[in-house]
């Protein structure tokens, strides 16, 4: 059946922040990349010609080198993996609810996608310039540069050497199954799954193992959980890295007229670093009984796993909640006010839609 190409609703065009409705994002174990949220900090998008473009290992490595794509492409073999994708701000909404979060994109539930992603392993990357014994992290370079930070510098993170050899860690040229495209990145991005959508630099340019984390403002000062009072500075409060186990509701909408009786509830679940999702509640009582929904098959070992549950809804309004827990029994909290953060990041309070149930005779 043809769907209507779903609209996204842009928080920014520049820096360009737009998310797909929470709608368009169910039952597709992929999402489209027409539909994929755009998460950036600068104002333009880097346009590089893949015939000129280079990528730069050096730091704390034997022998530092130069790879353009086709040296990538023919000295290490393709692995592709379905990966989502979430920012760390993803229902940021929810935590502006409770107490302000000035000049932060105040993201909705849209914020989160998966999209199967092809190129070289890192590892391997790593494995042919030879790392240091002495190195503990890598530091991934885009070519954007923001306004954010005091001095302008290209947008530069890190991820702990561990995770970088690990072989789900890609450096990727294709997403579903197309070459990148420039919004998302191209000519190649990393793809850390598992791991906060920050981590996953778009447009890279600059591989730098290091011996301590990148300074960079958004590994030193942005994504970072910070208690309620702090204010950012660079190194306090803790880098956000693995994802918090987190799971919204996608269909009905949330507002939705539904008619009364029995009413599929579809949505997703997450689960970051080496955890997994093990369980999916469904609560039309605020909490106070829950009902545990279907799980689906997972399409990949580091995308969302769909789930669904068929409530009984009477005629009036009910709120439906959802929480997921993870293989190391991590759940998530009932209170967004439990988790606010000066950031406003990962919200992974309970999820919830509220929906309007009519009678035969309303109808
Ligand atoms: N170079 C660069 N990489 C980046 C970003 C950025 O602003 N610049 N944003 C990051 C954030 S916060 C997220 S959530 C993801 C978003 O990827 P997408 O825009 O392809 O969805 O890219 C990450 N990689
Ligand atoms: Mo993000």
């Amino acid at each position: 059946m043809p769907t209507q190409p779903a609209e996204l609703t842009v928080h920014s065009s520049q820096p360009y922040n737009a998310e797909p409705p929470r709608t368009a994002l169910a039952d597709l174990d992929l999402t489209p990349v027409a539909l994929f949220y755009h998460r950036n900090h600068a104002p333009e998008t880097p346009r590089i010609d893949p015939a000129t473009w280079t990528l730069r290992v050096d730091g704390r490595v034997e022998r530092p080198a130069t790879f353009s794509l086709g040296a990538l492409r023919e000295r290490f073999d393709e692995h592709d993996q379905v990966v989502t994708l979430q920012c760390a701000g993803n229902r940021r909404a929810g935590l502006a609810e409770v107490a302000e979060l000035p000049g932060e994109t105040p993201w909705g539930p849209g914020a989160v996608g998966t999209a199967r992603w092809a190129g070289v392993r890192l590892a391997d990357v790593l494995r042919d310039v030879g790392v240091d014994p002495a190195a503990t992290d890598v530091e991934l370079v885009g070519a954007d540069v923001s306004e954010e930070p005091g001095a302008p510098e290209p947008y530069a993170v890190s991820v702990p050497l561990d995770k970088a050899l690990a072989p789900e860690v890609l450096l990727a040229w294709s997403m579903n199954d197309a070459p990148l495209a420039e919004a998302h990145g191209a000519p190649v991005r990393v793809v850390v799954p598992g791991w906060i959508g920050a981590r996953s630099v778009k447009w890279l340019e600059r591989i730098t193992v290091r011996d301590a984390p990148s300074t960079g403002h958004f590994q030193a000062v942005a994504y970072r959980l910070l208690p309620a009072g702090a204010s950012p500075a660079p190194g306090r409060g803790v880098a956000l890295g693995p994802l918090a186990v987190n799971a919204d509701v996608l269909a009905p909408d949330d507002g939705a007229e539904v008619p009364a009786g029995p009413t599929r509830v579809t949505g997703y679940a997450l689960a970051g670093g080496d955890r997994t999702v093990v369980r999916v509640d469904v609560s039309t009582d605020g909490g106070a009984t829950w009902t545990q929904a279907d799980l689906d098959p997972q399409a990949g070992r580091w995308s969302w796993r769909f789930w669904q549950v068929e409530l009984d809804l009477p005629v009036g309004t009910s709120r439906v909640h959802a929480r997921a827990w993870d293989s190391a029994a991590g759940v998530q909290p009932a209170d967004p006010a439990e988790l606010w953060n000066p950031k406003g990041y990962v919200n992974t309070s309970w999820a919830h839609v509220t929906l309007h149930a009519f009678g035969a005779a309303d109808g």
